[in-house]
């Protein structure tokens, strides 16, 4: 079984310019991540898949997972541990064929059958969201809630990540509607030290 952490560092270099993703993967480990997602929606492929094989050394290093967000052959060039698909990426009956069997799959789903679909073309979590409003993702879709979350936990058989304007004021309300853990853009790149900003997420999650 493979294991889906609780607390999902998705590494942004948009709405914050300190830090790179290499950097962000670095803080997020030292604070407690279970998983890192490279997450880059633009960019030259070469220098992704850098910034990947970058990001993959620090996060092994530790025990890590780094999944990378929507592109398979930048995870498949830097041995990366897995990728994260939205409904309109690369399929994710294709991904399962092309990486290893222990190699993590995540699918982004906004209903139970999606859901059921992404699991059965071999999806391992599955992420829901928006659950708050979210300034990180223009396309992000209509705002669920709490109790969206928790009727999407029940009906799903796999591990829910909740996403979308997570963070300390509210990580515990999500943790305690079902889901199995939490996936953060703004909560941790963009405080102002995203290694505690971390940390005290986690605390909140395991602690709810
Ligand atoms: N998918 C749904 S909402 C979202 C993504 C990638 C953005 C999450 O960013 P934040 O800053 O944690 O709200
Ligand atoms: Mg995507």
């Amino acid at each position: 079984m493979k294991r889906i952490g609780a607390l999902h560092v998705l590494t942004d270099t948009v709405l914050q310019s300190r830090h790179t993703h290499a950097e962000l993967a670095r803080m997020a480990v030292a604070g407690g991540a279970d998983a890192v997602q490279y997450r880059q929606k633009n960019g030259h492929t070469r220098e992704m898949i850098e910034t990947a094989r970058a990001m993959r050394d620090i996060c092994a290093g530790s025990g890590v997972p780094l999944i990378v967000n929507d592109r398979v052959d930048v995870a498949l060039a830097a041995e990366a541990d897995g990728v994260h698909l939205g409904q309109d990426d690369f399929p994710v009956a294709l991904a399962r064929n092309l990486l290893a069997a222990g190699r993590i799959i995540g699918v982004s789903a906004g209903n139970p059958d999606e859901a059921r679909q992404g699991i059965a073309d071999g999806a391992d979590y599955v992420g829901f969201g928006p659950v708050f409003p979210t300034g990180s993702k223009s396309d992000a879709g209509e705002v669920q809630g709490l109790e969206k979350l928790a009727d999407f936990a029940i009906a799903v058989r796999a591990p829910v990540i909740a996403i979308g304007g997570i963070g300390a004021d509210n990580a515990a309300g999500v943790a305690r509607s079902g889901a199995h853990g939490i996936a953060v853009i703004s909560a941790v790149c963009c405080q102002a030290d995203p290694e505690a900003a971390t940390r005290n997420l986690g605390r909140l999650i395991r602690d709810s």
